[in-house]
């Protein structure tokens, strides 16, 4: 039988779990300087990540998705973009808000269950955090187009899980990016969990990347746990984007470290061994390793940044924890211009509660 078309997926490490150097490192690495805000920022994002996790189990923030173990993909995607493209986060992704500006106040406030913590100061035109699995690929390739109409050189950059690629929303965003050639970069975060469904019974594709060929544009796979190989297939995908080159499709192999969220328990469905395997993969550490044989970390940088961090991540949660809780007719305040009738029951409903619970009376439970 003829071949009528062929697909390859590429896959692109640099430094290997042990940190060794596994290729010749692109230019941006070679100068271990340029590295170090990325260290930096990997370092603060687990930092605030813990803080986060600890302000959920003392009752001082609501339900939270820790990124642990999945910092470079984040840290890489935020370094790559410039300031006015456009980012679509899911909740995993703080380490591309850090990097794109967002104040962790901001990021705690959103946990919070507050709605204005998604009103960065820093990228304004950035998404808020979007938990419907896989309906922010529509979003980005909405906006993508607009980008395209306009003729403006920016980029939307979505990232999701691989549960993610199971969904319909996706496949008709790819579908359409690859039609209409549009600047965007998807980047599949395959954490290898969707909740507690493993990554063997999401799908039965070998690679999540090869995906984007159904669409007509390119699927790379890519060591998640290496930021330098994720920062610079970011760029590569960004640039040819820009140049109105098309889609890319990156799927940024990494692993899930913890629970899903607080509200998990990944012990029903996963073994410590699973988990214990897959921690000499970690990015924080390997970048680590990297920089010191570079000469270019010492242990006083080390004990500097850990103290600087502590001390960042304590001014936020002193700035989160300061601000009033928000009024709650706010909850009905933000998403119609006119409250619709058929809501103003629920938002009397709202305030009697509220009223009750101020007095303590307590009939709500
Ligand atoms: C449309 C939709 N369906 C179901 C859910 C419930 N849900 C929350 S997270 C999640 C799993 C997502 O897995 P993945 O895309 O791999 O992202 P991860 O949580 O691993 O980062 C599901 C099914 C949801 N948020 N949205
Ligand atoms: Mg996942």
């Amino acid at each position: 039988m003829p071949v009528v078309a062929r697909f390859e997926v590429g896959y692109t490490q640099f430094l290997d779990q042990g940190g060794e150097i596994v290729q010749p490192l692109p230019d941006f690495a070679r100068e271990p300087g340029n590295l170090i805000p990325l260290y930096r920022n990997m370092v603060l994002t687990r930092t605030y990540d813990a803080r986060a996790v600890a302000l959920q189990r003392t009752g001082q923030l609501g339900t939270f998705a820790s990124s642990l173990g999945q910092e470079a993909v984040g840290t890489a995607v935020g370094a790559a973009m410039r300031p006015e493209d456009v980012l679509f986060p899911t909740y995993r992704e703080s380490g591309a808000q850090l990097m794109r500006g967002v104040t962790m106040a901001e990021m705690l406030r959103y946990w919070s269950g507050d709605e204005a913590g998604s009103d960065f100061a820093g990228p304004r035109e950035d998404f808020p955090v979007c938990v419907t699995i896989a309906a922010h690929c529509c979003h980005a390739v909405g906006v993508a187009r607009a980008f395209q109409i306009r003729r403006q050189p920016r980029v939307a950059v979505c990232a999701f899980g691989d549960g993610a690629t199971s969904k319909g929303d996706f496949y008709e965003a790819i579908n359409l990016a690859g039609v209409w050639k549009l600047p965007v970069v998807l980047v599949c975060v395959n954490n290898q969990w969707a909740i507690s469904v493993p990554r063997s019974q999401q799908t039965a594709a070998e690679t999540l990347a090869q995906k984007a060929f159904a669409a007509g544009f390119e699927g790379i796979q890519v060591d998640g746990n290496d930021v330098i190989a994720m920062r610079e297939m970011m760029e590569i995908s960004l640039e040819k984007a820009r140049a109105g080159g098309g889609p890319t499709l990156l799927e940024a192999l990494t692993y899930r470290l913890t629970d899903h969220t607080t509200a998990d328990d990944a012990r029903r469905y996963r073994s410590e061994k699973d988990v214990s395997e897959h921690w000499p993969m970690e990015p924080v550490s390997r970048l680590r390793t990297h920089l010191t044989k570079q000469g270019a970390w010492s242990k006083q940088d080390e004990e500097k940044l850990i103290l600087e961090c502590a001390e960042r991540v304590q001014a936020a949660v002193q700035e989160y924890v300061q601000k009033p809780a928000p009024a709650p007719e706010e909850l009905f305040s933000h998403l119609y211009a006119k409250l619709p009738e058929s809501l103003a029951p629920q938002r009397d409903e709202a305030l009697r509660f509220a009223e009750e619970r101020r007095k303590g009376s307590g009939s709500h439970g």
